[in-house]
């Protein structure tokens, strides 16, 4: 028998016996900010797990994309897997959503965290499916506060005339409109160059967004307002999630888990560490807010809400409690 001969019989019977190659699945999973910053480490945190859990039969490559928007259409067509996202745009894929995205709705994070980890959060979720995408957890963005390049704002009345760029959200822009302000709808890939090229004069994020983002380098003011609190989601799509066996499902949702503590601990360590960084880079800091005055203005569009929304779901949220 030749050398040759010898030499591919061997190299075949090797291969035989080290078993079939494990066959590797590749997930690819995008979010809208820097790798340093609560989306980045919920997705670092939501790649590790998943990959050790199955012993890297799943590999997942993160991506950024500051498009919300066409992250949610992509994760929908399926040409990414998953995206983690705010809210912002997905009212508009996912109606029920923009229930959750009403201004001072919310209390404080243990209020927004409690109730969309409940059963009217999971009842939000399961709405997805209708529109073609999967709600897989809420994950934090965090609340928001105004910030812009032209005054200080600390009355509903400094807001008047005001363009504030808002996200592609109808409630959010409802509610700036209703304050006299100017909204402007856009994807945050055309953020900082509409504050640049002074398209608009402030916008609303946030600090985890506007520290990661350097947004005082186009910012001056900030007031804290809180005016809503912003929940982010991972979304992915169907037929990613219908072929996992009941063994990766789980490890999957393990991973989601470990994305959701990564990312909300990394939102409570900067809301407590941003403002003084902020001050820090220069920025010209509101801390003390009328919070009743804001409320109070944004009257009529609380009343739209009622009407135009789940008032009835509204009002479960408004009064839910953790349970004793
Ligand atoms: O989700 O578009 C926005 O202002 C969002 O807060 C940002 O993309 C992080």
């Amino acid at each position: 028998m030749s050398l040759f001969r010898r030499a591919a019989i061997t190299a075949a019977l090797a291969g035989l016996m080290a078993g079939p190659a494990l066959a590797q699945t590749q997930l690819t999973l995008q979010h809208p900010l820097p790798t340093n910053s609560h989306y980045g480490v919920g997705a670092a945190a939501f790649k590790e797990t998943l990959e050790r859990l199955t012993s890297n039969r799943y590999r997942v490559t993160v991506q950024r994309n500051d498009n919300e928007r066409e992250m949610v259409e992509s994760a929908q067509i399926g040409t990414i897997d998953c995206t983690m996202t705010s809210t912002g745009p997905v009212g508009n894929f996912v109606p029920a959503v923009r229930n959750v995205d009403v201004p001072f709705l919310f209390r404080d994070y243990a209020h927004a965290r409690g109730v969309l980890d409940s059963e009217i959060g999971q009842s939000i979720l399961s709405q997805f499916n209708a529109r073609g995408l999967v709600g897989v957890i809420w994950l934090e963005n965090g609340f928001r506060h105004l910030t812009n390049s032209r005054r200080e704002v600390n009355l509903p009345a400094d807001m008047r005339g005001l363009k504030v760029r808002t996200m592609e959200n109808q409630v959010h822009m409802r509610a700036f409109t209703t304050l006299g302000a100017l909204p402007t709808p856009m994807a945050f890939s055309e953020l900082v160059p509409a504050l640049q090229q002074g398209t608009v004069d402030g916008q609303e994020n946030p600090i985890p967004v506007i520290v990661a983002n350097n947004l005082n380098q186009v910012q001056r003011y900030l007031t804290l307002t809180s005016h809503v609190y912003s929940p982010a989601l991972l979304i992915c799509n169907p037929g990613t999630m219908g072929r996992l066996n009941s063994a990766d499902r789980a490890s999957f949702m393990e991973a989601a888990r470990a994305a959701q503590m990564a990312n909300r601990n990394r939102v409570s360590a900067d809301d407590a560490s941003g403002v003084e960084e902020l001050r820090r880079r220069g920025m010209i800091v509101v801390t003390t807010v009328d919070t009743a005055a804001f409320q109070a203005a944004l009257a009529p569009a609380f009343a739209e809400y009622e009407r135009t929304l789940d008032g009835a779901l509204l009002r479960r949220i408004r009064d839910w409690r953790p349970a004793q």
